[in-house]
């Protein structure tokens, strides 16, 4: 990020079955950051797509009648067509069945074998199915033997595999999260991370044997296919290592669920270390922040397959149909759960937030403004000029604007869109305070009315390049009102700074009413 450039992932998503809130939230949130340092003036390269070779892939295709790349194609598309109808940014999609990804993979599995980092071995452990992956037999222990995530009994397995030596990393994780703070965030998963790796390491399979021949063919043994963990982590170095590419490494931020920590924030490192010792790939160094945030429940209730309450894509695009898309994703980054705990998805909280932040603050702000332009300055700006309140706004601007670039900066996005939110506030309370609707009865007073509403206008054409990221269709139709350049349309030189500068708005600029951006909703 240090050389202007900004690598940002989402995980990639099992493809057995359709998208849902889960897939939707991680995106929504990666497209946010990404629109927000494409504002700053970053050079963005923001990736997606599927995770295809798991075996719950090839199980529910079986189940279907279907190959298990049928399956894997219908839902690969089912995301794709999603992610374009809420119009996320991604620079590219990724999909673990091309063979951009798995020739690549089976270089960095060659390399490794060569290293000695993956090594033929006999393994026994507690397995958990649905997810994929070994439970260490401490934690098995704990968890009861059962899936912290289905709840069904991991079973023991033995299997002969290639591993991965991830115990001889134990020393070098431990120092790594030592040395970056910043590295795991929040702190509350960062600990966690640390606690279970000085509990010890144990070395973690790399391949599968078995019936099913669904997964990259390991190089040199093809009886055996890599270990769909590892095939999926490496989609975050396998899509940019092409030529045109490679100067985006590392990922500066790989955003992910709770549920997928301990392979990023352990696994990953471990691999990208071992492989950055590999001839060839000392430019493979460690990634600038792994964030894990916390999970949505349904109206109080944990969201599960066997519930069969997960909120799926129809419940999802009711609420964009009803509220608009950006009402969508404001709610889903101001209430969701971006830090550590896990965040309640409600009807009646969405109406709340909705018509509080959405209707009653920037839709009915923008309204007064606009009309008072219309009914007393004619239906332009004004000159600026002073007022009681002169200099508040450019103030509050002012600060709304390092607020901005003070949150992204730890990625806090909720921070982000709060600094564009409270500035309307501060909008409200200026009119509120000068009052320039009593004013206008007084002629005298016109340059007065006229300096208070540039000010508002100026100040509401700033906070909607804040919430840009967050309302990205709103915000655009309010500047076209305002006669500018969308933010989209922005060149190299337009970024935040130059474009959040006071004053940006001439005066005569023509301020359009429209329809309300945000109209109030009622029951
Ligand atoms: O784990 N709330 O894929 P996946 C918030 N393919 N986010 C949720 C969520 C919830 N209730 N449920 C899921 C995989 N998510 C692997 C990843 S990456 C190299 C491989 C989100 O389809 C969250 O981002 O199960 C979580 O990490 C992800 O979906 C898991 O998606």
């Amino acid at each position: 990020m240090a050389d202007g450039r900004f690598y940002i992932t989402t995980p990639i998503y099992y493809v057995n079955d359709e998208p849902h809130i889960g897939h939707v939230f991680t995106t929504t949130l990666v497209d946010v950051a990404a629109r927000a340092h494409r504002l700053v003036g970053d050079e963005v390269f923001f990736l997606t797509g599927t995770d295809e070779h798991a075996s719950k892939v090839s199980d529910a295709a079986l189940e279907r009648g279907l190959s298990a790349q049928e399956w894997a194609d219908v839902n690969a598309g089912r995301f794709r067509e999603a992610f374009t109808s809420y119009r996320f940014s991604n620079d590219d999609f990724i999909r673990t069945t091309e063979p951009r990804h798995t020739e690549k993979v089976q270089e960095y599995m060659a390399a490794l074998l060569r290293s000695g980092d993956l090594y033929e071995g006999e393994y026994e452990g507690w397995y958990d199915a649905g997810e994929e992956e070994y439970v260490p037999d401490g934690r098995a222990r704990e968890l009861d033997y059962k899936s912290p995530i289905s709840g069904r009994e991991l079973v023991r397995r033995k299997e002969t595999n290639y591993f991965f030596r991830l115990s001889a990393y134990e020393d070098f994780l431990l120092e790594l999260l030592d040395e970056n703070p910043r590295l795991v965030q929040p702190d509350a998963r960062r600990n966690e991370v640390i606690g279970r790796i000085r509990e010890g390491l144990q070395d973690v399979p790399a391949s599968r044997t078995g019936s099913s021949d669904w997964g990259i063919p390991f190089p040199g043994d093809p009886e055996h296919t890599v270990y769909v963990w590892i095939d999926a982590l490496f989609n975050y170095l396998s899509v940019v290592d092409t030529d045109a590419r490679r100067s985006l490494w590392p990922a500066d931020v790989h955003l992910i669920g709770k549920d997928i920590l301990w392979f990023h924030a352990v696994i990953w490192p471990a691999v990208i270390a071992a492989l950055g010792k590999c001839p060839g790939y000392e430019w493979v160094t460690q990634p600038g922040l792994i964030y894990a945030h916390g999970f949505w429940i349904n109206e109080g209730q944990k969201m599960s397959k066997s519930l069969g309450n997960f909120i799926d894509l129809a419940q999802l695009d009711g609420y964009a149909e009803r509220f608009g898309l950006d009402a969508l994703r404001w709610y889903l980054v101001t209430q969701g759960p971006l830090g550590a705990n896990d965040s309640d998805f409600a009807e009646a909280r969405f109406v709340e937030v909705y018509n509080a932040d959405l209707a009653n603050t920037l839709g009915n702000c923008i309204n007064r403004v606009t009309n008072m332009t219309g009914r007393y300055l004619g239906g332009s700006a004004a000159e600026p000029g002073t007022h009681p309140d002169s200099g508040v706004l450019e103030r509050a601007a002012g600060e709304a604007v390092a607020r901005f670039t003070e949150s992204l900066d730890r990625f806090a996005l909720a921070g982000c869109a709060g600094a564009g939110m409270d500035l309307v506030r501060e909008v409200d309370a200026v009119i509120e305070r000068t009052r320039p609707f009593a004013l206008a009865k007084d002629e005298a007073r016109a340059p007065e009315v006229g300096a208070i509403l540039y000010d508002c206008a100026e100040a509401l054409r700033i906070a909607s390049l804040l919430l840009w990221p967050v309302l990205p269709q709103r915000t655009e139709a309010f500047w076209e009102r305002l006669g500018a350049a969308a933010p989209r349309e922005f060149g190299a030189a337009d970024t935040l700074r130059s474009q959040a500068a006071w004053g940006g708005l001439a005066p005569g600029t023509p301020i359009a009413k429209g329809p309300a951006l945000f109209p109030r909703h009622q029951d």
